[in-house]
């Protein structure tokens, strides 16, 4: 059975989540261990699997309950006191939690005084104006809520779940059904593939010379609690959250033209098989074929490549003028991974919320190939997060040792600044410019109205000493609605000003937005592409960075930093 390291991970997500609505309180006790015992299991290097409840109770964080849980998963695949959570709080109920405001004592509350379990019951309970009966609840509170379900897209079967929830899930499956015997390959496609920010179901493309292994194999999967059809080369499964899964098993050789079709989007698709057409052809999930004859199969590059034209990246697969582009040889040059050379919002432990040190961050900067890493730690402002003037100054001063002793990678001394409500930094003038990059952030306050919240940003951008602002809406994808803003207005502020939007990778972000960074090409802004890492397993997030940007059409040369290091000390000089 053999448990992984990410699924005893999710494990303990889905207990901790759980467990918190069951006691009806965020703060539960049993709920904060298994967030303890997460933080402690990503941090434990080595192998999960086969350890003895002596092993694992070693591990600091980890007590004999949470052990035991751990190896029953490890033995049987699942976890029965998860079991009894999860028939009690079906994922519907669960998906409330996304709903700002809503947390597990209020929900304790709307289950047992309204009989709230999903959100038709929810918007039953607000139709009947029954919400501003309960403590602490009013007609705000449901106005709040309405807008909140209208723009977190939770609606019945258009239903989407956050790309940041699927992500690994979607990868650690088709990792585990390369090792099925006559596999090839095995490709997460379809939105998931092209990156948009939440997916409706999993569609996994199995290239194989054995289809019937790979249907057995994916019904027998843990994670497929319901088997919901299961055919010669298409298996369909729910996951225990509801997540549909789809796997489609097919031949070596028609593995480019399942990947060109499976990956979608459906628009794209279209305007290909139109091309194909148009010379005689036809184009299909099998193949490119002139007749009988096949054209192009084995790769989508060959495809391409025989309809006459430049290889399309998945995330610009969304019909937004990409085959047209491609036809005419004019794509522009978008990021690629390997243009990034550093990283400009990044957290150690002068943080309170950072998680490696400075050195380990520095170590794990020069093994992802960086040749400069600005230093970003909080500001003051953020409470408990934030550091005094003097921490910083002796953070400056470890920060320049390590410069030293390592000459191969270049170290800023950076801040991340708070955006107060009325557009205020902190620190002030003068101490700010001590710093060589400061991002920009909002960290609170999303709630103000559309004008107030676009001033704030463009009182921000005023500062000299302000280089970026950081995940510019505020966002938690399908959980935390981005605050409102005129983007025009900033995009204007940011063009005028020279200061640069930042893309942000972590996952549950992405942020700005696809939409904003294309309307960004057009008006001129440039970008950072950041991981806004607080433990050096976040370096991958530049990864996911990059092909956000590619959706949102960002070419290389509008790329901070993909530009030497003194081209972006001389910007920042020039704003001083
Ligand atoms: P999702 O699941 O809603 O997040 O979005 P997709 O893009 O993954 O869509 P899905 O799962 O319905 O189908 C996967 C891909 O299969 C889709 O991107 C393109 C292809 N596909 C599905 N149905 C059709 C169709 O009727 N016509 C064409 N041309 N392609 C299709
Ligand atoms: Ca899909
Ligand atoms: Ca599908
Ligand atoms: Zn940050």
């Amino acid at each position: 059975m053999a448990a992984s390291r990410t699924e005893v991970l999710r494990m303990l997500a889905e207990m901790a989540r759980l467990t918190a609505l069951d006691e009806g309180s965020p703060q539960s006790f049993r709920a904060r261990a298994y967030e303890a015992a997460m933080a402690a299991i990503e941090g434990y290097p080595g192998e999960l699997t086969g350890l003895s409840r002596e092993e694992l109770t070693r591990i600091k964080g980890v007590g004999n309950a949470i052990a035991d849980k751990i190896i029953e998963l490890d033995h049987t695949g699942t976890v029965r006191k998860l079991e009894e959570l999860r028939a009690k709080y079906p994922p519907g109920f669960v998906e409330l939690t996304r709903i700002p405001g809503l947390g597990p004592k209020t929900l304790k509350l709307l289950r047992d005084r309204l009989g709230v379990v999903d959100v038709e019951t929810l918007k039953a309970a607000l139709d009947a104006e029954r919400i501003r009966e309960l403590p602490g609840m009013g007609e705000k509170t449901e106005e709040k809520i309405r807008k909140a379900i209208d723009r977190l897209g939770l609606h019945g079967k258009d239903r989407r779940t956050p790309l940041a929830e699927v992500f690994g899930f979607a990868h650690g499956l088709a990792d585990r059904l390369r090792n099925v015997p006559g596999v090839v390959d095995a490709v997460p496609c379809g939105s998931l593939r092209r990156f948009v920010e939440s997916i409706g179901d999993v569609d996994i493309v199995v290239a194989t010379t054995d289809p019937a292994a790979v249907m057995a194999a994916v019904r027998e999967l843990p994670q497929a609690s319901e088997v919901i059809g299961s055919g010669d080369t298409k298996t369909s499964f729910l996951t225990h959250e509801g997540l549909q899964v789809d796997v489609r098993a097919v031949r070596p050789e028609q593995f480019g033209s399942a990947l060109l079709y499976f990956t979608g989007s459906k628009v794209h698709n279209i305007a290909l098989r139109q091309r194909a057409i148009d010379r005689g052809w036809l184009l299909s999930e099998y193949g490119l074929f002139e007749g009988d004859r096949v054209l192009a199969s084995v790769t989508e590059e060959s495809i391409y490549a025989a309809l006459d034209m430049e290889f399309i990246p998945p995330p610009l697969r969304e019909g937004r003028g990409e085959v047209e582009a491609a036809a005419a040889g004019t794509l522009p040059r978008l990021i690629r991974r390997e243009d990034v050379l550093g990283d400009m919002h990044f957290h150690s432990d002068r943080s309170g919320d950072g998680r490696s040190s400075l050195e380990e961050m520095v170590e794990a900067a020069i093994a992802a190939g960086y040749r400069y890493v600005a230093f970003t730690d909080h500001g003051e402002d953020l409470s408990i997060n934030g550091s005094s003037r003097e921490e910083m100054l002796a953070h400056r001063d470890r920060i320049r040792q390590l410069n030293d002793r390592y000459p191969e990678i270049e170290l800023l001394f950076g801040c991340e600044l708070n955006i107060g409500p009325d557009g205020s930094l902190d620190y002030d003038p003068a101490f700010r410019l001590e710093f060589d990059w400061c991002v920009a952030s909002i960290h609170s306050h999303f709630d103000l109205p559309r004008e107030q919240q676009t001033i704030r940003i463009l009182k921000a951008l005023q500062d000299p000493a302000v280089n970026a602002i950081g995940h510019l809406s505020g966002r938690y994808v399908g959980r935390r609605p981005g605050v409102e803003l005129d983007v025009d207005a900033v995009l204007e502020g940011l063009a005028t000003t020279g200061v640069a939007l930042e893309i942000n990778g972590a996952l549950d972000r992405l942020d700005a937005t696809d939409e904003v960074a294309l309307r960004a090409m057009a008006a001129g802004v440039d970008v950072v592409i950041d991981t806004d890492s607080h433990h050096t397993r976040e370096l991958v997030r530049m990864d996911y960075g990059v092909t956000w940007a590619q959706r949102g059409w960002v070419t290389v040369d509008r790329v901070l930093n993909a530009r030497p290091i003194e081209e972006i000390r001389a910007r920042v000089a020039d704003r001083r």
